[in-house]
């Protein structure tokens, strides 16, 4: 496997990964249907909603009038919690998985054996497009249990007939000799989890020329391409960034490939991809709004419309790759912690940008958002320095003025000695702290 720019790696499902554009719309109009016919038979919340729309048959619908059928969302979850949107019947259930959600409520999903096929096979395909073989061995450092990172990483690494060591999450002194062990040459883990893995070995002297990775399949949780730098110097590695979620499938709805350009290619034969706005109006590729999914080919729960809550944009596939699927840029952020403050409109990723492009600073931060007095928020930034003995306070001044110029808003930074904020060994990290009332959320950043 080569990771330089510029490889391209080879299809692992050419029929479906560089089928014609024209000839997949035909396949996706085809599953709407059978999707459609499949809610309307099972009779749910989702029946309802396409009945109110007058639709009664799977041939009342295409692609073209997608934007006329209801969504369906996170509350509907919760709201038919446990499984009120399941359309299997039980017997047909073979595994469930679920995420806290970023509200801290628990969204579960059932899964038949064919959505699970489903997974392992875009899964394999996201992992072949990093240039994973047969011959490789991955390091699968995702948590293994309702969290679908590592049950989603491992199915996928089996179908393509790679190594996988089910690592799971933590325990990292473990992890770091089974890198060293093993030596495998790919890594899958959140990207906080990669930089923490990576401190962990500097700080035991090794470097990462002595590690035997090559790629690594990172998300789960919003990066950026400071981020991406990081992790890449650190691992020795080339950091591919993957999305997906549990209500949709998991990881796999859509990853980067060696060959894509820093967007991430969409599995969008399963999962059909629309970009909305605030009011839910469709908004043409390149613009950024709220991604929505139709699972167009599951049968556990199958969803129509699916709000995500994430922003990104889509767009067309990489111009001269065999992939000839659209792609969707990174997360920017969620609709639910876009922050508004004092009138300006930011996602904490940007604010990560800012802060990770300056060399001093580490790849650990915390943003607390500050709304105890409501008419007059304040966005509180702690940083830790790379260099504990460098000047604070130019730090300090010198960030405030680079967040200033970017966003447009004055923040208030702190940069808090090292190993000062928390680590996650387990999974997502925590960037963003709402502060409404009691004490400081983190010591020193009053
Ligand atoms: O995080 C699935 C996953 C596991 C994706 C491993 C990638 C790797 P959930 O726990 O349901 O599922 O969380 C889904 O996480 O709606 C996004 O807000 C966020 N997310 C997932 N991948 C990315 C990413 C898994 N690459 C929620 N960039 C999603 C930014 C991501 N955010």
């Amino acid at each position: 496997m080569a990771t330089a720019q510029g490889v391209r790696p080879s299809l692992v499902d050419p029929e479906a990964e560089g089928a014609y554009p024209e000839r997949r719309r035909e396949l996706q109009e085809y599953r709407l249907r059978r999707l459609v016919d499949r809610l309307l038979a099972a009779d749910g919340m989702q029946a309802g909603r396409l009945r109110d729309c007058g639709v009664s048959r799977g041939s009342d619908v295409g692609l073209d009038q997608l934007h006329r059928l209801p969504f369906v969302c996170q509350q509907d979850f919760w709201d038919h919690y446990p499984f009120g949107l399941r359309a299997a019947s039980e017997a047909d259930i073979v595994c469930v998985h679920g995420s806290s959600g970023t509200m801290g409520r628990t969204t579960l999903v059932p899964y038949t054996a064919h959505d699970v096929d489903v997974w392992a096979q875009v899964m394999a395909r996201a992992l072949g497009g990093a240039g994973v073989t047969r011959r490789s061995f991955v390091h699968c450092a995702y948590g293994y249990g309702l969290f679908t990172g590592g049950l989603g990483v491992h199915h996928g690494a089996t179908r393509l007939g790679a190594t996988v060591v089910p690592v799971s999450s933590g325990a990292t002194d473990r992890q770091l000799r089974l890198l060293l062990d093993l030596r495998p040459d790919v890594l899958c883990c959140t990207p906080s989890y990669a930089i923490y893995l990576g401190e962990a070995l500097a700080s035991t002297g090794i470097v990462a020329e002595q590690l035997s990775l090559r790629v690594g399949l990172f998300g789960a949780e919003p990066w950026t391409a400071e981020m991406r730098l990081s992790i890449e110097g650190l691992l020795g590695l080339r950091a591919l960034n993957i999305y997906g979620l549990t209500e949709v499938i998991g990881p796999g709805v859509a990853c980067e490939s060696l060959d894509s350009e820093g967007l991430l290619n969409i599995a969008e034969d399963h999962f059909y991809p629309e970009v909305v706005g605030p009011d839910g109006a469709p908004l043409p590729a390149g613009e950024v709004g709220e991604l929505v999914f139709t699972t167009l080919t599951k049968t556990g729960t199958p969803l129509l419309r699916y709000r995500t809550g994430d922003v990104a944009s889509l767009s067309g596939p990489a111009p001269g790759s065999a992939r000839t699927l659209r792609r969707m840029s990174r997360v920017f952020g969620r609709t639910d912690d876009m922050l508004v403050i004092r009138g300006t409109n930011v996602f904490p990723s940007e604010i990560e940008t800012v802060l990770l492009a300056d060399r001093r600073v580490a790849p650990h931060y915390l943003i607390v958002e500050d709304r105890r007095d409501q008419s007059r928020p304040e966005l509180r930034i702690a940083v830790e320095p790379r260099d504990p003995h460098g000047d604070a306070e130019v730090l300090e001044r010198e960030l405030a003025g680079a967040l200033y110029a970017r966003l447009g808003i004055s923040c208030i930074v702190r940069v808090l000695p090292p190993d000062h904020l928390p680590r996650e060994e387990s999974g997502k990290t925590p960037r963003l702290v709402r502060w409404e009332h009691g004490v400081v959320p983190l010591p020193g950043l009053e």
